[in-house]
């Protein structure tokens, strides 16, 4: 592409978040609130041909939904977990084989009667495989594949995914409170030259293990490490692990720093996506109390990305350092693609999805939310910046209620899950795919 192509892409990109979304886009309901669900944080399909959709709620009860929407009768999957405004049972994810290993993954808050690494419950991410993969309710084994300590009870992260990659990522939050006081989103180390890094807080006793707080966390769940090495911030050393380090991981061969770090920086990555054509990674890391955004990340990436908290809250300074927007760059991190002030009602991002669905005029298009707000926002990805590099947000005029999260399918379906007890899928109005039934 020559000099003046490029410039006149720019260009395009610069506007295009000002493009209009299909007229007849529609948020339809498919699982209604008489359906029974109880605080929906995340749906899930299992891409075992089955068009299964299992549904989480936060109180620890994964249930099955068939291609009409209707619930199966009896719950997959009831476990004991913590839960308040931000813990309990937060992600599922499902092996990309699962319809032949039965394997899949859950992150929660663990019940407070279950030994913990820190002051509160842990948060936990656990292995089941199902002894029939086709079956509607679990039967099977489970072991613990990883806990991270934690402080406070808000920050806790608790997607997961597998990535095109085959590893499983795992978005953790800073830890909790307010202003992440111990550092820990900006601490990448095992052990300190020093011995006792002051950015890393005080964490006697288990320290390591907090480290990996702030953090998105790339995990090989499909391998065991024998003898866990002493950069495993999430094992014992010397112990067996439930899991082993990504050889490309960015700090795989580093003896000092935490070698489950994929990415930090970040404050409480609640909600992320691949992109199913790509494989690129987005993150909505939800914001102090002035900036929510989405963080865009290449599938060619090698990792080690510094997404800035709690340096900076969105392109902004949030440490008394500076003041303006040229933080990112101040600081060496990456810049959101995203920036989402509280006007609107706004308050915390839900990361989405970029849509690869049967509607095709909604394809390419990223589509998000905000708990809050409840407004189904969207932007063309591409570039440095999907909102003109001004925080210009743009919505659909659609609303889903209190969304506390978005999942998609095999076929590319895209759905937002509402806490009020609802499933809604996105579409316009000439596609009913899946079987659904449209309005
Ligand atoms: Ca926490
Ligand atoms: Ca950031």
């Amino acid at each position: 592409m020559n000099r003046f192509g490029w410039v006149a892409g720019l260009i395009f990109l610069s506007t295009s978040v000002a493009a209009q979304v299909p007229a007849d886009i529609e948020l339809n309901v498919i699982v209604d609130s008489n359906a029974g669900l109880n605080s929906p944080v995340a749906v899930r399909s299992p891409n075992d041909g089955s068009g299964r959709l299992f549904v989480v709620e936060q109180g620890g009860t994964i249930k099955i939904f068939d291609t009409k929407g209707n619930p199966l009768s009896q719950n997959y999957l009831t476990l004991p977990v913590t839960e308040s405004s931000e813990q309990g049972l937060l992600g599922l994810a499902f092996d990309p084989d699962f319809a032949t290993n039965g394997t899949f993954y859950i992150a929660y808050t663990a019940p407070s009667t279950d030994p913990k690494l820190g002051a509160l419950p842990d948060q936990v991410l656990r292995r089941y495989v199902a002894t029939n993969p086709a079956a509607n309710t679990f039967a099977g084994s489970s072991q613990i594949v990883l806990r991270v300590p934690d402080l406070y009870s808000n920050h806790n992260g608790g997607n997961i995914l597998f990535g095109g990659d085959n590893y499983l990522y795992w978005g953790m939050g800073d830890g909790g409170s307010g202003g992440d006081p111990n550092g820990f989103a900006q601490c990448v180390w095992k052990k300190a030259a020093d011995g006792n890094p002051a950015t890393c807080g005080n964490t006697s006793g288990n320290g390591p293990f907090y480290y990996l707080l702030g953090k998105m966390m790339r995990l090989d769940v499909r391998h065991t490490t024998a003898v866990a090495t002493a950069n495993m911030c999430g094992a014992t050393v010397g112990q067996t692990a439930q899991y082993a380090i990504p050889a490309t991981n960015p700090y795989a061969s580093q003896s000092n720093k935490c070698a489950e770090i994929w990415d930090y920086g970040l404050r409480n990555p609640f909600r992320f996506s691949f992109d199913s054509q790509t494989h690129d990674l987005i993150i909505g890391d939800v914001g102090q109390n002035l900036y929510e955004e989405v963080d865009y990340e290449p599938f060619a990436s090698t990792g080690g990305r510094n997404y800035g908290w709690n340096l900076c809250e969105g392109r902004h300074y949030y440490s008394a350092s500076g003041s303006g927007t040229t933080c990112p760059a101040t600081t060496s991190s990456i810049a959101p693609v995203i920036e989402a002030d509280h006007s609107g009602g706004r308050c915390a991002i839900i990361g989405g999805y970029v849509y690869r669905g049967p509607s095709q005029s909604l394809r390419g298009t990223y589509f998000y939310s905000d708990n809050c707000s409840g407004d189904i926002y969207y932007a063309t990805p591409g570039g440095a910046s999907w909102d003109g590099g001004n925080g210009t947000i743009a919505a659909t005029g659609l609303n889903g209620g209190n969304v506390s999260s978005f999942g998609d399918d095999a076929s590319g379906n895209l759905y937002a899950v509402d806490l009020n007890g609802r499933v809604l899928l996105l579409q316009t109005d000439t596609i009913f795919a899946n079987g659904f039934d449209g309005p």
